[in-house]
């Protein structure tokens, strides 16, 4: 999970890790081989010496190489071969290999995701797996501003989206009711915006160190983080912390309900644009990645025209600083200007959507996010304690049943960069929540992001997520034991 392009079983051939085993990584994979060997040694209690290892196989152990693959696995795919006497990975990066130990772990019995020693024997089945994901992109959103959620709760995410081969990392970092990121040259949209969240908790907020802390841990799971900051609208949270940034030049009061749409940045005054510029500034410095997330949804406190205006002039501040603007489909309007590498994010309900289209003609690439399928905080059913129910309930087999690469009408699978599952966090508060909503539909999303369609079948899929159980127990995720999936 998610299904391989190719999996070619040995039959009769297994390997059983014996308890002397070495990991043998190549120069450039010693991260990876640091993570695998802590991830083994909790479960197995064996030393699992890590070693350098030359550029062929050393004929026991486990080896990750970053030669020898099959060219079909590109720069994030991996070549997989289990014998009798020995396990190799090779890929053409460390994000490969990083892959590659994903389904390695997935190979093992589900006690290896125990965090105390387990009985063993550690057996898997032999033969070749050649894969690589259909989509670049990938990618799993959090809103931290409905609910703040600390960084030991976005690191744990990280984790655990990691196992199903998801890439990027969505922080919504401010919305109406919590600013949650410092910025050094507008202080108080941290000290005051980021002090409430949804029904008036304490809130909270990131400090650059801590923001660079979860940057750090992502890409150590080989993830990008996407920051956001959500502009025009949804902004109450600095319009509470900065009077001169409202058209009335008057402060509202900070927001803890959930309506959308009531807040807008002053268009017409030019220290927005000052504003805009210094937070998107400090974000770039402190983002390795190659995307700004800028939202500019339900902007309906802000005039149309003024709109386009603002999001003309706030492009160049992404770009100038060598990253792409991405956001949310409504900055595919007419009046808003192309920029280069520009993506959009589309979160409709239906299946054609002159937005994206605009947006597409222009030379934009579309993450695929639709509502009614991809958003983890939809209700699977109307018991569920949790989740909003906006889009429809959103069980199992609806988040699987569609194809990103030919769902929007006039948009073709080459404008499709890729998937992203959001979850917006209006009633979800906790860790335990975030687990119960994305398990098990985040893996159905990462499933469509990484599978060639060949391989979409529901049969297979569901029984594939119900051997995932036992795993998500043994790892402490507190899952939706969905009727629709026999769980093991
Ligand atoms: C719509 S989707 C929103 C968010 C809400 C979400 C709740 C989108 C771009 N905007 O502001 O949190 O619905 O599901």
């Amino acid at each position: 999970m998610p299904a391989p392009a190719t999996v070619q079983p040995a039959s009769g051939v297994t390997y059983t890790l014996p308890s002397s085993a070495t990991i043998h990584a190549a120069s450039g994979a010693t991260d990876v081989a640091g993570y695998l060997a802590t991830l083994l040694r909790r479960s197995t209690g064996y030393a699992l010496p890590v070693a350098t290892a030359g550029t062929s196989p050393p004929g026991s152990g486990i080896s990750l190489l970053l030669s020898g693959a099959d060219a079909a696995v590109g720069t994030e795919g991996y070549q997989l071969d289990v014998t009798a006497a020995a396990v190799v990975i090779r890929a053409q990066s460390a994000a490969g290999l990083f892959h590659g130990v994903q389904t390695l772990r997935q190979l093992l019995p589900a006690s290896v995701e125990s965090a105390t020693v387990q009985p063993g024997p550690w057996t898997l089945p032999g033969g070749r797996i050649v894969d690589h994901p259909r989509f670049g992109y990938r990618g799993a959103m959090l809103d931290v501003a409905r609910h703040f959620h600390p960084v030991a709760t976005v690191k744990q995410y990280l984790d655990q989206i990691a196992l199903y081969k998801i890439n990027y990392l969505h922080l919504h970092l401010s919305d109406d009711q919590g600013w949650r990121i410092a910025i050094d040259s507008w202080p108080r949209l941290a000290t005051h915006g980021g002090s409430t969240q949804v029904g008036g908790g304490p809130g909270g907020y990131y400090t650059k160190a801590q923001f660079q802390e979860i940057v750090a841990h992502a890409a150590s799971r080989y993830i990008t983080v996407v920051p956001e900051i959500d502009m025009p609208g949804h902004t109450n949270a600095a319009l509470s912390s900065y009077a001169e940034l409202n058209c009335n030049g008057v402060a509202p009061p900070l927001y803890t309900g959930t309506n959308v749409g009531f807040s807008s940045l002053c268009t017409t005054k030019e220290v927005t644009y000052t504003f805009v510029n210094q937070v998107l500034g400090e974000l770039a410095a402190l983002t390795p990645g190659p995307f700004l997330h800028i939202g500019g949804d339900e902007a309906s406190a802000t005039p149309a025209d003024q709109y386009a205006t603002f999001v003309n002039r706030v492009q160049p501040m992404v770009t100038s600083r060598g990253k792409a603007v991405m956001g949310w489909h409504q900055i595919g309007a007419s009046a808003v200007q192309h920029s280069a590498n520009r993506i959009v994010q589309y979160w409709g309900l239906s299946t054609s959507d002159a937005l994206v289209n605009t947006a597409v003609s222009r030379g934009a690439k579309v993450v695929m996010s639709p509502a009614n399928r991809a958003y983890l905080d939809m209700k699977y059913n109307s018991s569920t304690p949790i989740g909003l129910s906006w889009a429809g309930f959103v069980e199992v087999q609806t988040a699987y049943g569609w194809d990103p690469g030919a769902y929007l009408s006039g948009v073709p699978a080459s404008a499709v960069l890729g998937v992203e599952a959001p979850m917006w966090t209006e009633t979800i508060v906790t860790a335990d929540h975030i687990e119960f909503m994305a398990f098990p539909r985040l893996p159905a999303i990462a499933e469509l992001g990484w599978s060639p369609w060949s391989t979409h079948n529901w049969d297979s899929f569901r029984l594939r997520l119900g051997a995932q159980g036992p795993r998500w127990t043994a790892l402490g995720i507190d899952f939706y034991r969905s009727p629709q999936v026999p769980w093991a």
